[in-house]
């Protein structure tokens, strides 16, 4: 069994792409176990499109406990199991709201407990005072993961017109990590993201 951590800044797009990727592997609706920073744990079964309209949102931090989806698939001559598990975003500083504080601090112990890391930036938010940058949490989380998970950078929302200044930068400033475009909204990129994910399972 492999546990793939969907991992990021909030609002940069993790549960849509988990929500997207499994609809790409072939789920019609996806059966979450979603558990809380305080323990507990319920498992709901939600058509994906009703997913889509309860669990994404424009505003930040809507995601606020490990959200587990679990997958079988078919692989050579066998079955392979996933995990895909969608998380808290990560902010800078220290968020004033402790339900908040508490669930990035459930996401920050999923890391080390995840065998794939795939770590979303959103490349159209990478301007800021002045200049194109990567933001403090980003270069954080990449530090801390260890060798040997597997990790990787999906550079999301390539299909708004402000994303393609920040790919060539995140392409230069990042070159030591596999980094692959996506568009978790109308999946793009994702055949890489499967052999990505299945080269490491
Ligand atoms: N244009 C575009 N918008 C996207 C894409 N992926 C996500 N979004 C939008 O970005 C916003 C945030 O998406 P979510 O999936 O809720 O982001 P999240 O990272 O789970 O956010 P939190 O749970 O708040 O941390 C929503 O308005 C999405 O529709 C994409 O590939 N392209
Ligand atoms: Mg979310």
């Amino acid at each position: 069994m492999s546990r793939c951590l969907i991992i990021g800044k909030p609002n940069v797009g993790k549960t849509c792409f988990t929500l997207s990727f499994a609809e790409y592997l072939g789920l019609k609706e996806v059966k979450m176990t979603i558990k809380q920073p305080a323990g507990y744990q319920a498992t709901q079964t939600f058509a994906i499109n009703d997913a889509r309209e309860e669990l994404i949102s424009i505003e930040p931090n809507k995601t606020r406990s490990l959200h587990s989806i679990d997958l079988n698939l078919p692989m050579g001559k066998g079955k392979g199991h996933l995990t895909l598990i969608d998380s808290c975003g990560l902010s800078d500083g220290i968020h004033p709201d402790y339900e908040v504080r508490k669930a990035m601090a459930q996401t920050i112990r999923q890391i080390k407990e995840s065998e794939v890391i795939l770590h979303i930036i959103d490349l159209s938010r990478l301007f800021r005072d002045g200049k194109m940058q990567i933001p403090i949490i980003d270069d954080m989380v990449m530090k801390y993961v260890q060798s040997p998970q597997a990790y990787a950078i999906l550079a999301n929302k390539i299909d708004l017109e402000s994303s393609q200044k920040g790919l060539i930068f995140v392409r230069n400033e990042l070159k030591k990590v596999l980094v692959i475009p996506i568009s978790a909204l109308y999946h793009l990129g994702f055949k890489e993201v499967k052999s990505f994910v299945w080269r490491n399972l």
